[in-house]
């Protein structure tokens, strides 16, 4: 027996892939979509009391909200269920004007200072492999790969976390700077996305030419963009990393292992 709620839920998500959206990013959108139907109908879901503490402003409330749900939960478990349909609700609360921009900075940043605690726990030897995390220009959306970055850290590779909107040349100088072997691009609008092309072109005429991991919602909608820049590079230095943490997660550590150590020829 069905719901109407399901009924709507199924409807939206074929709605979603008609419209040329992968089957499981329409699944998830719209699930995301429902659970977030309103803010103040958020009662049922894992992150409600830390949700209610953050729109609350109440730091100390939070943080125990955090513990709680972080208890028993491996890092990428709590980031993919707990932290990002969090923030999904808040930031979709901030698109409906429901939360103000003052409660969505402050639970950005109360994520944010989470995730930099977490990855304050290791300190990556020097001799580590390098990871350059960053957000392609124009894109302002830093959580998803803040988290990317963190993850890898506790797996052992250096992430080094350049954040939003990086210039391209900029990029390559940190790069080159930093010898690091891979570099993650991240992009949620469509602006930031087409500048992939441009970017992994820079980034060939480095020293070191990284392999590309390129990922966000603007790849996970767009399966043509991934052909296109499947093509364009060849398979073997620009690769979509999938849309969830876990995937990107195992498609670098893989990647990594193939990267020689900074000094060994
Ligand atoms: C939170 C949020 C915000 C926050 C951002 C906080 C921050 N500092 O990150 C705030 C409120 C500031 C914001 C601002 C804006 N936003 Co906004 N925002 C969102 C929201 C609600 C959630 C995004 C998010 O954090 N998701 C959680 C992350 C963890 O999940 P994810 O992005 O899906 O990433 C997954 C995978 O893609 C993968 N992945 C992610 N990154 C990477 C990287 C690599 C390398 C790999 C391999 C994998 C990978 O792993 C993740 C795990 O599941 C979405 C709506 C939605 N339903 O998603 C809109 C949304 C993305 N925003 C949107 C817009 C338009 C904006 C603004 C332009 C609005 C405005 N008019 O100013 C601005 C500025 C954006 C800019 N210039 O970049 C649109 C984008 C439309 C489009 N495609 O262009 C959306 C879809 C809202 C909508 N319904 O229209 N936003």
């Amino acid at each position: 027996m069905y719901t109407d709620a399901d009924v709507a839920l199924v409807r939206r998500m074929d709605q979603l892939a008609r419209g040329g959206m992968a089957l499981s990013r329409a699944a998830k959108l719209s699930l995301d979509e429902f659970a977030g139907g309103s803010i103040a109908a958020q009662a049922d879901v894992p992150y409600a009391p830390l949700l209610a503490a953050l729109l609350e402003f109440d730091e100390e409330r939070a943080l125990a909200a955090w513990q709680a749900v972080a208890k028993g939960r491996d890092i990428v478990a709590l980031l993919d269920r707990i932290v990002s349909p969090l923030m999904i609700a808040v930031g979709e609360g901030w698109h409906r004007g429901e939360v103000s921009v003052a409660q969505e900075h402050f639970a950005s940043e109360f994520v944010r200072s989470r995730l930099e605690a977490i990855g304050q726990q290791v300190c990556p030897s020097p001799a580590s492999k390098a990871v350059v995390v960053a957000c392609l220009p124009g894109e302002d959306h830093d959580l998803a790969p803040l988290m990317l970055a963190t993850v890898l850290r506790l797996t052992g590779l250096r992430s080094i976390f350049l954040g939003r909107n990086v210039p391209i040349d900029d990029l390559a100088y940190a790069v080159e700077d930093t010898g690091a072997g891979i570099v993650a691009l991240h992009a949620t609008t469509g602006e930031a996305g087409a500048l992939l092309t441009d970017c992994a072109k820079r980034l060939n005429n480095t020293r070191t030419r990284p392999a590309i991991v390129y990922g966000g919602q603007y790849f996970d909608e767009n399966a043509a963009q991934q052909n296109e820049n499947e093509e364009q590079h060849g398979p073997r230095s620009v690769f979509y990393g999938g849309n969830s943490l876990g995937t990107a997660i195992h498609i670098i550590q893989q990647l990594a292992e193939r990267i020689r150590p900074r000094g060994m020829s």
